[in-house]
């Protein structure tokens, strides 16, 4: 098959997975065409089956906001016609689906029939995508697509509550590449960061008001407060200085290190123990599914699909949002025993195995199949 692929290629949640689709794709044997306005941060090797198309967003006076979604449908245009696509997927409904529908349209002045499939992520629905500054467009253009997919049940329920859909949603889960994130050995790095050997919590994530990043410095707290422990913040964004200035606050920066934005993510999760995501809404956790694969059982909350990947007692434990003494107290149950602390990073490990990158890509690739013998048809 030759497919486009439109998404945001950013490390962002939604960059992350459709630009491992693409690249899995094209390891299958499609040719896989990435149509974005830059390279997408994990695209950063040479593959035969692999191409990428910027989306060059012009800067005219008259503008004080760039038209992105007609440029970015016009792009589509130009490489469904001269590249002879087989299918659009587009991840993240906003501006992404509306551009398709767009494209889709001019197409068909042309006699050029595209099918676009549609991945719901998250905010496109539960936060950004629902506000009435966009939700006919959202609405229209997942109603227009010609499949939908979304990354948990739970997603799927909300955009049936938030939205008025007739169109089947088919739940297709984030995946992980087991080749990529397992356990690495990392003894040096463990030494300076914990050079009394104490217990390793991380967080990860772009640290946006959703991800309540400051309740993970509340958390770590009160654990660093019974066990002997270091925290790792990994990722940048705009609350990152909240929880820089609370950790001074709380007089626990010694035992604080922000790291930034990393990409070998799973080097630095080989040596944590317990990863720490409270979100406020969360559809599926991407995150959370990478740090399980490198063996780090999870304290979360209970928003959005996170009960469908942190299985309560087995991989770690769930909490309401915002309840910081729960979470603490759930954590040091986990850290305080060894033995325990073996038993769930095993458990999460053999629970990450189910979303693993080989069970999940033929379920796409199905999925195009049925969307194209369906508009086919
Ligand atoms: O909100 C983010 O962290 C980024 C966002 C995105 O769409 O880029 O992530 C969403 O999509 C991920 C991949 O499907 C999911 O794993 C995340 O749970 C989801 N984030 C939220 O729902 C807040």
């Amino acid at each position: 098959m030759k497919i486009g692929i439109v998404c945001y290629p950013t490390f962002g949640g939604s960059g992350v997975v459709a630009t491992e689709l693409g690249k899995a794709l094209a390891g299958n044997g499609h040719q896989v065409h990435f149509i974005t306005y830059s390279q997408p941060a994990r695209l950063d090797f040479f593959s035969e089956n692999l191409f990428y198309h910027e989306v060059s967003v012009l800067n005219y006076p008259l503008f004080d906001h760039s038209p992105y979604e007609a440029v970015l449908a016009s792009k589509l245009v130009d490489v469904v016609r001269f590249e002879k696509l087989d299918i659009l997927h587009v991840h993240y409904a906003i501006p992404h689906a509306s551009a398709a529908f767009m494209a889709k349209q001019i197409l068909a002045t042309y006699g050029i029939h595209i099918p676009v499939v549609t991945t719901l992520h998250g905010t496109d629905i539960t936060l950004i995508g629902k506000d009435l500054t966009f939700k006919p467009v959202v609405t229209f253009s997942i109603n227009q697509s010609d499949g939908v997919t979304a990354v948990s049940e739970d997603l799927r329920k909300a955009t049936y509550e938030h939205f008025e859909i007739h169109k089947e949603i088919k739940v297709i889960p984030n995946f992980i590449d087991l080749n990529r994130f397992s356990l690495k050995k990392k003894d040096h790095f463990k030494k300076a960061i914990a050079p009394l050997n104490e217990v390793i919590l991380i967080h990860t994530s772009n640290f946006r008001k959703v991800k309540r990043a400051t309740d993970v410095i509340k958390v770590f707290k009160k654990v660093q407060e019974k066990i002997p422990s270091k925290l790792l913040m990994v990722g940048d964004g705009p609350d990152r200085v909240n929880c820089e200035q609370l950790s001074r606050e709380l007089e626990i920066c010694e035992n604080v290190r922000f790291l930034g934005k990393q990409d070998a993510i799973e080097e630095i999760l080989s040596v944590a123990d317990l990863f720490l995501i409270p979100s406020q809404s969360e559809s599926f956790g991407l995150a959370a599914l990478e740090a399980m694969a490198c063996k780090v059982p999870v304290i979360s909350s209970n928003a959005g699909g996170l009960p469908e990947l942190n299985v309560q007692g087995v991989t770690g434990f769930l909490s309401e949002v915002g309840d910081v003494d729960d979470m603490a107290e759930k954590a040091i149950h986990i850290l305080e025993d060894p033995e325990r602390l073996a038993a769930f990073k095993e458990r999460a490990l053999q629970h990450a195995m189910k979303f693993d990158l080989s069970n999940i890509l033929p379920v796409y690739e199905q999925f195009y199949q049925e969307v194209l013998d369906a508009t086919l048809a």
